[in-house]
């Protein structure tokens, strides 16, 4: 039997994690390896195993992402001095999680371009 989505476990409340927002189409949480001093990935409730699977139909859900984690940059207090989202996409991008995320980071500078 194929392993169950950990996305989709934590989106389900099947797995626990330490959530911030969720509605009927999100959920957001933090990182459990943050990066930076605020770290939290906004997933859909819908599994997409990665940026090359979306289709038109996801745009809405996209752009809600979107807005969810500048949301939650105001709420965090990282929004005023700036914020990171970013998806990793396949092996190059970094992705290792097959369940598409929004990466929210700040509470730092960052440099780029990424490593
Ligand atoms: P990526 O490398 O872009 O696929 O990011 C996957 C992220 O998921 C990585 O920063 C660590 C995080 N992560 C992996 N497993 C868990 C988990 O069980 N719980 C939480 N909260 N985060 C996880």
């Amino acid at each position: 039997m194929n392993k169950p989505c950990l996305f989709c476990e934590i989106a389900a409340g099947r797995m626990e994690a330490d959530v911030l927002h969720q509605d009927d189409h999100v959920v957001a949480f933090r990182d459990i390896h943050p990066q930076t001093p605020t770290h939290v990935l906004v997933i859909p409730r819908k599994h997409i195993t990665s940026m090359l699977d979306i289709e038109p139909v996801d745009a809405e859900l996209l752009g809600h992402m979107h807005v969810t984690a500048r949301d939650l940059a105001k709420r965090l207090g990282i929004a005023e001095s700036g914020y990171r989202s970013v998806f990793n996409c396949g092996r190059d991008g970094g992705q290792t999680v097959w369940h598409i995320h929004l990466h929210l980071l700040g509470g730092r500078s960052m440099g780029w371009p990424p490593w």
